[in-house]
């Protein structure tokens, strides 16, 4: 079987949780990496022919090209379920997994990223960070009213889950966009347990060859 080739940009959330659950399942693959910031080739033809959204990230395996990120986790689940299971088994606790994966995925990080500055609108920094700041806290503030209910360790009980793998990288960007995530006190417990974890810290963006050395 050949290896899985994962395309991914460092500091993307969406490819980082990618990269965390191909490490919990144990996959190797090979990384090629996408500058969609300086060179954007997220838009070059070569890509586009890989992921016609012309966005990070994407996943050949099994001889077929994969791209969105949640669908390639819930692929891996299914087809790798009995390496590490991302999702529990107990069906309210499953229900729980998704609803929290689903404030990040949809509530928060299309939001953010919103290519507003593409289209000429929000085209100044500050009016742009203003909005971005505003959707990252409303998506954190219901997702730490959430956890409180949900947690133990990580974000559903125990065990690591998707939904973890939503969380850190989350926290990442909205680091990167000033929130201040003292704000979220469980959200903060949880990734403090997170980030000691092999999957998510020898995934790390700035683990990433792409990433640029710190000035
Ligand atoms: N729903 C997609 C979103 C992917 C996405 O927004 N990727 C960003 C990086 S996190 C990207 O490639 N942006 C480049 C662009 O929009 O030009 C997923 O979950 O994979």
């Amino acid at each position: 079987m050949a290896k899985p080739i994962l395309y991914s940009f460092w500091r993307s959330s969406c490819s980082w949780r990618v990269r965390i659950a191909l490490h919990l399942k144990d996959i190797d693959y090979e990384l090629r990496t996408v500058d969609i910031v300086k060179k954007r080739q997220q838009f070059d033809e070569e890509f586009r022919r890989i992921n016609p959204m012309q966005k990070v990230p994407a996943l050949i395996i099994d001889g077929n090209t994969l791209v969105e990120s949640m669908n390639i986790l819930y692929y891996l689940e299914e087809t790798q379920l009995g390496t590490y299971p991302l999702i529990p088994e107990d069906r309210l606790l499953r229900a729980r997994v998704r609803e929290i994966s689903e404030m990040i995925v949809t509530g928060v990080q299309p939001l953010q990223n919103i290519g507003l500055k593409q289209i000429g609108m929000l085209s100044d920094e500050k009016d742009f960070l203003k909005f971005a700041r505003h959707w990252i806290k409303k998506g954190l503030t219901a997702v730490e009213a959430h956890t409180k209910f949900t947690a133990g360790d990580f974000c559903v009980g125990n065990d690591i889950t998707m939904a973890d793998c939503c969380l850190l990288p989350q926290i990442f960007n909205a680091k990167k966009y000033q929130v201040d995530v003292s704000e979220y006190p469980t959200l903060e417990r949880i990734c403090s347990k997170i980030e000691r974890q092999p999957a998510f810290f020898l995934t790390h963006p700035e683990t990433q060859p792409d990433c640029p050395p710190r000035a």
